[in-house]
């Protein structure tokens, strides 16, 4: 059936017993694909039902449907002409595992960081009513992003504005990846009541309106039994409190549930929130039975049983392993996640040490402050985030951390090029707006031993050190036990005479390849590890410029602001910086894809490496630059 649907007109054709088939289709189709891609697999089968529901009440473009965070909307794509490519999900030049505007008139939203599409739902809603633009828009948010600052900051406007074009739909699976955790989660818990109540609430207010009492005083009777009747059966929802309609909560699966109530909130003309509770990997043994994150976001897998087809030590897999270590020795240590413990390599942690680790919910700014609060009362918090996400606390990081110069550890899990999530995703862009950050201290280790290594130095430091390091398996297993690095000491791992290549985290191992390349064709290139971003190794300027006539940068980093900047803002006052060369990622954002293509497409392989190293050593020489160590002073 799947095949028939060009649009979301085709689905409107069917009915419940058609659509129910579709719906078991769909989940199929998703597991088939995603065991061979890799993706978001609980979270789409959750929303089968939903998505049908709001592709048949909705009429998507006229009426806006806004994805949070749009990890969800594969069910989405399949609806909107996109079932036949998605084979393609995440592979180079294939369909976005996010909403793309440039797919589909259909997606709107391509931003992957949550909790924005109620100021995005705000932002169109309005703007539409000012150029009487008909059409309602629909926010679907989870009660994961739901704990979102910027949901709340929307939601207090969308209050004051009253914009009768817009709903809001809180599926509410009880989950982010694990299950999500405060006050917000207990209170939408309590308001999943006894599925019959939404149905129980009704009749009452039929019976109500049926009331055979007449004149002023039956009315106020009627009202009165009506209010107190509605107290004892919905406790007050902080959705009503805010002043925004209320209702729910509707069993997420329940087509038909499902379409009478968004039926009503489209016709309401006044801002609601539709409270739709949902299964997480619905329909799906294996992610049902996981108690990690019900199989959230995951490579290639095997259908049948779940399991992962590659299981390597990665990055992530080292640092859980570290931090433990290091909290067995420092009973300071506490960890902060913003609602991805598994994904950032705390499970172990979380098991050995329940009390020092925090879940704050994806609230990635109060994260920052929080452990600048902790670290105020003599803990040594550690800030365990994607790189990406960090870039939502970047005024925390620099004002509540470092202008407090305060012993936080930021540590920044799939640093660089991250692959087949894409532009939103990769981490490409925390060397600049760290290295800029009066106080803090910035290094990327070049393999397991150094990450662990790297990890005492910044627990034993007095102020914010942030480490980054890339998705994807280490080198090698770390050499154990590690001594502390020296803040600020690179290292030459190979000395040459031609040029060096001063490379940072994982572009150490990718500059000896490009060396052992150039050595077959007689250049002589050294290899620094640049590992301390900041503060830069002073023989930078004193010894490695002056002996070498070549110096190539290379950082899985944006170029402007990066590593390279860090070499030439040292240099220039020496009047060296014209030896540098550097070897970065382009200024605009990259698409999903292979990582490993990603970073060759960019120069950033070892071929591309050699080639750069070759280009610049003719340009010097047919310069007459200098080759070799410049003439003492
Ligand atoms: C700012 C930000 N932090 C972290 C993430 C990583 N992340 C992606 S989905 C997700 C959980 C979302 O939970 P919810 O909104 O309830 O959606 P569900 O997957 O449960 O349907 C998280 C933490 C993100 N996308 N954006």
């Amino acid at each position: 059936m799947l095949e028939s649907i060009q649009s979301p007109a085709d689905i409107r054709k069917l009915r419940v017993p058609e659509l129910k088939a579709l719906a078991t289709e769909i989940r199929a189709f998703l597991v088939e694909n995603i065991s061979k891609t890799g993706g978001h697999l609980s979270p789409n089968l959750g929303v089968v039902e939903l998505t049908l529901a709001l592709h048949r009440i909705f009429d998507s473009p006229r009426d806006a449907i806004v994805w949070d965070t749009g990890h969800q909307a594969y069910v989405h794509k399949l609806l909107t002409g996109r079932s036949s490519a998605f084979a393609s999900l995440r592979q180079p030049g294939g369909l976005s595992g996010y909403p793309s505007r440039s797919e589909s008139e259909h997606d709107l939203i391509e931003n992957s960081h949550a909790s924005t599409s109620l100021s995005y739902a705000l932002g169109l809603a309005e703007g539409r009513l000012r150029d009487g633009i008909p059409g309602t828009v629909v926010a679907v948010i989870g009660d994961g992003a739901l704990t979102g600052g910027m949901a709340w900051e929307a939601l207090n406007q969308i209050a004051h504005l009253q914009p009768p074009n817009l709903v809001v739909v809180l599926n509410d699976n009880g989950r982010s990846y694990a299950p999500t955790v405060g006050g917000l989660a207990r209170h939408l818990a309590q308001l999943q009541i006894d599925p019959r109540y939404e149905r129980l609430k009704e009749e009452i207010s039929h019976r109500l309106r049926e009331l055979p009492l007449v004149g002023y005083k039956a009315d106020q009777a009627a009202f009165r039994v009506k209010e107190s009747l509605k107290q004892l059966l919905q406790p007050n929802t902080v959705f009503d409190s805010l002043g925004l309609k209320y209702a729910g909560a509707c069993d997420g699966h329940d087509l038909e549930a499902l379409e009478e109530l968004l039926t009503r909130a489209k016709r309401l003309h006044t801002p609601s929130v539709i409270h739709v509770v949902t299964e997480k990997g619905r329909g799906y043994e294996p992610a049902i039975d996981d108690e990690i994150d019900k199989l959230h976001g995951v490579g290639a897998f095997d259908p049948l049983s779940g399991r992962p087809r590659q299981t390597e030590l990665t990055y992530t897999d080292v640092f859980g392993e570290a931090l433990m270590t290091a909290a067995s020795r420092h009973p300071n240590v506490v960890a902060i996640t913003a609602a991805m413990a598994s994904s950032t390599g705390l499970l172990n942690f979380a098991r050995e040490f329940p009390d020092r680790v925090f879940d704050v919910g994806i609230c990635e700014q109060h994260a920052v402050t929080f452990a600048a609060g902790l670290a105020m009362a003599g803990k040594r918090p550690v800030v365990c985030i994607y790189s990406t996400f960090l870039q939502r606390a970047f005024d925390q990081t620099i004002m509540d951390v470092a202008l407090h110069r305060l012993p936080v550890v930021f540590v920044l899990d799939r640093a660089g090029v991250t692959g087949p999530d894409g532009s939103s995703h990769h981490g490409v862009f925390d060397l600049s707006y760290l290295r800029m950050i009066p106080n803090m201290k910035v290094a990327a280790p070049a393999d397991a031993t150094e990450l662990c290594a790297l990890l005492e130095t910044a627990l034993a430091s007095d102020g914010p050190v942030a480490i980054r390091y890339p998705k994807g398996t280490v080198p090698a297993t770390p050499d154990l036990p590690v001594e502390p690095i020296p803040v600020g000491r690179w290292e030459e791992v190979r000395r040459g005479q031609d040029a060096a290549i001063l490379a940072v985290g994982r572009m150490v191992e990718v500059a000896l390849v490009a060396a052992d390349r150039l050595a077959e064709e007689g250049i002589s290139c050294g290899v620094v590890n640049a590992r301390w971003l900041k503060p830069v190794d002073p023989r930078l300027a004193s010894d490695w410029a002056r002996r070498y006539p070549l110096l190539v940068t290379a950082e899985d980093n944006v170029g402007s602001g990066g590593f390279g900047g860090a070499v030439l803002e040292t240099l220039a006052p020496t009047g060296l910086a014209g030896k540098v060369r550097i070897a970065a990622l382009p200024d605009h954002f990259l698409p999903h894809g292979k990582q490993a293509e990603i970073l060759a497409e960019n120069g950033l392989a070892p071929e591309g490496l050699a080639e750069t190293v070759k280009e610049h050593i003719q340009v010097a020489g047919e310069a007459g630059l200098p080759h070799g160590p410049p003439p003492a002073k």
